[in-house]
């Protein structure tokens, strides 16, 4: 082979990622434990992956993406020869305690690589290190030869610390088309997080079809902009469902918001009866909190509780999200209809009509199989039996629910709003986004000392917010969310005790390869 630039440049390539795969393990977030032996898994010309049979779907997923070594043969089998060179994915037949739902072994020999756990989900983690331990380039599109990969043994075991590790997104102040929104969990995906909360509805725009009520999209998904340009967009219910479809192929659960009493501008802009005012307002074109909200009638409810069916019925998990923060109660104050549902009911106060709104719907939703989740909001007047918390106002609400013995995510704004800003001399979007680095996000600890170890069980996990009053593309929105996503991953994956910002910041440089072969716009000054 006579030497030419693009050969050079392929050793280099190589020899400067076994430089780095030797010495550390770039993954992230960070795995639990990984034992080194000695050798490489040298990717061969032709390679074999196996399962048993339910694991077809994954499989197929990691043959995509090793396709792109273009000079290797790879093929599903079903048996597997001892001469052959193999990946294979294995279910285990008495089930790990330790490894529980989501946790695997990875297993890399010369020849061989297993990955094994309870379930399907541990196996799908165990595919996200192993793909991070193979050249960041595989993450790209561009084919790569398979003599640039070789992988070092070793035998990893790993677990998730919390049980839901979630991302947000606002798309009602801006709206993300699908492609996306796919994009997203992708992300949410490559960092062994599980759970996307979808924030669907707000005064800005309703982004859901809902088939019983045309107006919500026909008029609440479009706003008139002060230059008198019309702004808008919303989701199909066929394409929910192909997103739904989406997020479960890479055991990523969506939690849909239908935001209320509160942020409900939009809906009330398309049916002016489920206001308190009966007059016909616009889809708002301002941030900030809004007089608007539902007035607490028998109408409404039968709206919200038809809308919920509708949703129910396109989002699999467990939890829907009914918001519930920033409702004033300055329209309900002046509402013959509030007053009489008050004394009716017997509420003191409208806190205590407030809750009584939230706790009808959290009812509904319970008897559907379904759990409430709302903004620490919903702790005001009242909490709805088992309804989850979501602490967004620092970690107040969540500590009082959790004392409370009711399920709470951490999202306190200070670690996890991710629309803040990252860098010291980022422009300043809104008054209250406060200066927010990655290592900030990083040194979040989501269980407050002072609950005690019973009630910190109740601690689900953390998430990072983003709202979008001042985040209007893709790539403005990915820009925000990475690399303080990738820290939050850590915290929601890593025992506090296996953290160390130094460490994290040396793997941060390999994976910032991972995400530029990804073409995702992150911010790459860290601070
Ligand atoms: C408060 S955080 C809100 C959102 C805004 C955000 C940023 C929360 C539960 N409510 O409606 O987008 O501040 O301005």
């Amino acid at each position: 082979m006579k030497p030419n630039l693009f050969n050079v440049l392929l050793i280099c390539v190589s020899l400067s990622f076994s430089a780095t795969a030797s010495g550390i393990f770039s993954i992230i977030p960070k795995p639990v434990n990984i034992e080194r032996s000695s050798g490489f898994f040298r990717f061969p010309r032709h390679l074999a992956i196996t399962s048993g049979a339910a694991q077809t779907e994954l499989l197929q997923y990691l043959k995509n993406r090793l396709e792109i070594v273009h000079d290797s043969r790879i093929e599903i089998a079903s048996g597997i020869s001892k001469l052959d060179t193999f990946i294979q994915l294995k279910i285990l037949e008495s089930p790990d305690t330790v490894l529980n739902t989501e946790g695997y072994v990875l297993t890399i020999e010369s020849n061989h690589i297993q990955i094994s756990a309870n379930h399907a989900a541990g196996i799908f983690y165990g595919m996200q290190t192993l793909l991070q331990l193979l050249p960041p380039a595989i993450f790209g599109e561009r084919p790569m030869s398979h003599d640039q990969i070789e992988i070092p043994c070793a035998v990893i075991t790993d677990y998730p610390r919390f049980q839901w590790r979630g991302m947000h997104l606002d798309v009602s102040r801006h709206f993300f088309p699908v492609e996306f929104i796919k994009k997203y969990i992708d992300l949410i995906a490559l960092h062994k997080m599980n759970t996307f909360h979808w924030h669907l509805t707000d005064d800005q725009g309703w982004r859901i079809e809902i088939k019983q009520y045309p107006e919500l999209t026909k008029t609440g998904a479009w706003r008139k902009e002060k230059d008198g340009t019309i702004y808008g967009g919303y989701y199909t219910q066929e394409q929910i469902r192909e997103v739904a479809e989406y997020a479960r192929q890479r055991f990523v659960t969506i939690v849909p918001e239908i935001e209320m009493p509160g942020h409900s501008s939009a809906a009330i802009a398309s049916y002016p009866f489920l206001g308190c005012t009966g007059r016909q307002i616009e889809v708002s074109d301002k941030w900030g909190i809004r007089n608007d909200i539902y007035c607490p009638k028998e109408e409404t409810f039968e709206f919200l509780v038809n809308v919920l069916d509708e949703v129910i019925a396109l989002f699999p998990g467990e939890y829907i999200h009914i918001g519930g923060d920033e409702a004033p109660k300055y329209q309900w104050e002046r509402s013959a209809v509030c007053s009489e549902v008050m004394k009716k009911e017997g509420l003191l106060n409208y806190d205590g009509l407030q809750s009584y709104f939230i706790k009808r719907i959290a009812k509904y939703l319970h008897g559907e199989n379904k759990k409430a989740i709302g903004w620490d909001e919903i702790l005001e007047g009242g909490l709805a039996k088992d309804a989850a918390v979501m602490s967004w106002r620092g970690e107040t609400g969540g500590i009082k629910a959790a004392e409370m013995n009711h399920p709470v995510v951490m999202t306190p704004n200070e670690y996890c709003y991710f629309d803040f800003r990252q860098t010291k001399n980022e422009k300043q979007r809104a008054f209250w986004y406060k200066y927010l680095p990655v290592s900030k996000t990083y040194s979040y600890e989501p269980i407050p000392a002072r609950l005690t170890a019973e009630q910190q069980r109740f601690i689900l996990g953390s998430q990072g917010s983003v709202w979008t009053e001042y985040l209007e593309t893709p790539d403005e929105v990915v820009f925000f969310v990475l690399p303080r996503m990738s820290a939050l991953a850590e915290v929601a994956w890593s025992e506090s005790g296996n953290r160390d910002f130094d460490d994290f910041k040396k793997r941060l440089e390999i994976h910032f390869q991972r995400l530029s072969a990804l073409k995702a716009n992150y911010c790459d000054k860290i601070e």
